[in-house]
């Protein structure tokens, strides 16, 4: 029989760096002459991340209109179908950052069903330092509801590695707040603090994946009328939009202009972001910005260096405001920075909800 192929799955709230840390998985792997393959996944279709990390030649399924949890058979499917062209050393799977819950309907009924096939990684959450400094300490203007908090809370609750992204931008204080407040309230967890942009730390955190998870005894309490309020708090937008211009126009000073007059416009109408995505492309050529809260700027994680007169945006935004608002926002933003750029743009195509309450397909129980 061959080899259980190993599975890891990484959560973390919207924005914590998921994504970055598991493209630098798939390299370290891919580097072992191991077959790597991703999952990702979202309430809709269109996602930067698929994009982005098959940008990086990374084989990638998706699973889109809705949660792991909410779709376990979409994730398995996603899983068998890698196997058609060469079976996965390694899969690895990322939720969607406003999801709990994810060890008694995801990773337990995995082992249930599928327990020869598969060899499970520790569930890890990534922490998301510009909203976990505020929440953990009970700061003023945490940014999100209660019930939004809710979430966030879970996903460390539930944790059997918690780790501190952000390394490279935190102070040694931050850091030791960050620790402490996590010793404190989520104790026996361990915790490794990373920077998935810079990859320090990253080899200790590839040894503590690398075993098995401890017997998992107990499982957390969710209350869904909470969660899935707290996950309707947040506006959901994924929007594709085509821009063509008659001089050449740079893909990444597009991507961040955007991003940079969405967070003007957010801000005035006091909305938090839980992540704003913007993906431009042309051709081979892929240019990502980013902002993660209202108090951090806007970030070019991923430079194309590239310009070109024919342009695809991917725009994924995670607010805290009602949909419909954050769609007149966005169209907003595309027509002036089509204008700024004269660029001539067409939206191909736009959603924008709120998450439905979620209905796990599996639930395990002790
Ligand atoms: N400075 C710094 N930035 C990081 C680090 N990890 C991620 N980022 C940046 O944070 C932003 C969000 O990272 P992603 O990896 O897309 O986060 P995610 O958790 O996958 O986000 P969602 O899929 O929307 O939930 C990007 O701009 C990344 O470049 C890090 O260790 N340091
Ligand atoms: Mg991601």
């Amino acid at each position: 029989m061959a080899s259980p192929i190993r599975f890891i799955m990484v959560g973390g709230f919207l924005g914590a760096g998921k994504t970055t840390l598991l493209s630098r998985f798939a390299h370290h792997f891919q580097s072992q002459g191991k077959h790597v393959c991703v999952v990702t996944n979202d309430q809709a279709a269109g996602l930067v991340d698929t994009e982005l990390l098959r940008s990086q030649g990374l084989s990638v399924n998706e699973v889109a209109g809705s949660c792991f949890c909410c779709n376990f058979h979409g994730l398995t499917d996603a899983m068998e179908s890698f196997e058609k062209v060469q079976r996965p050393d390694v899969i690895l799977a990322e939720p969607v950052g406003s999801c709990t819950d994810l060890v008694a309907t995801i990773a337990l009924p995995l082992m249930e069903r599928l327990g020869e096939k598969f060899i499970q990684s520790p569930y890890a959450v990534v922490l998301k330092p510009s909203h976990g400094l505020k929440i953990l300490t009970g700061g003023e203007g945490r940014g999100f509801s209660e019930k939004a908090e809710y979430i966030f809370r879970k996903q460390l609750e539930e944790s059997e590695l918690i780790l501190i992204n952000r390394i490279d931008e935190l102070s040694d204080q931050q850091q030791s707040l960050l620790r402490t407040c996590i010793e404190e309230q989520y104790p026996g967890r361990p915790i490794i603090a990373i920077s998935a942009k810079t990859g320090e730390n990253i080899e200790s955190l590839l040894e503590a994946l690398a075993a098995e998870p401890a017997a998992r005894e107990r499982l957390m309490e969710v209350d869904y009328d909470v969660y899935a309020e707290g996950e309707a708090e947040l506006g959901w937008l994924n929007a594709t939009v085509k821009m063509t211009a008659d001089e050449s126009v740079s893909l990444d000073e597009v991507a961040v202009a955007i991003v940079d007059l969405l967070r003007d416009k957010l801000e005035q109408v006091d909305a938090e972001p839980a992540h704003l995505k913007v993906l431009c492309s042309s051709n081979s050529a892929v240019g990502v910005a980013n902002l993660v809260s209202s108090d951090t700027p806007t970030m070019l994680s991923v430079a194309s260096d590239a310009g070109s007169k024919s342009l695809t945006l991917l725009i994924n935004a995670r607010v805290a405001i009602a949909p419909e608002t954050l769609q007149e926002i966005v169209e907003k933003c595309v027509a002036q920075v089509s204008e700024q750029f004269r660029l001539t743009s067409a939206i191909d195509s736009i959603e924008s909800f709120r998450p439905g309450r979620p209905v796990p397909t599996y639930r395990t129980k002790f």
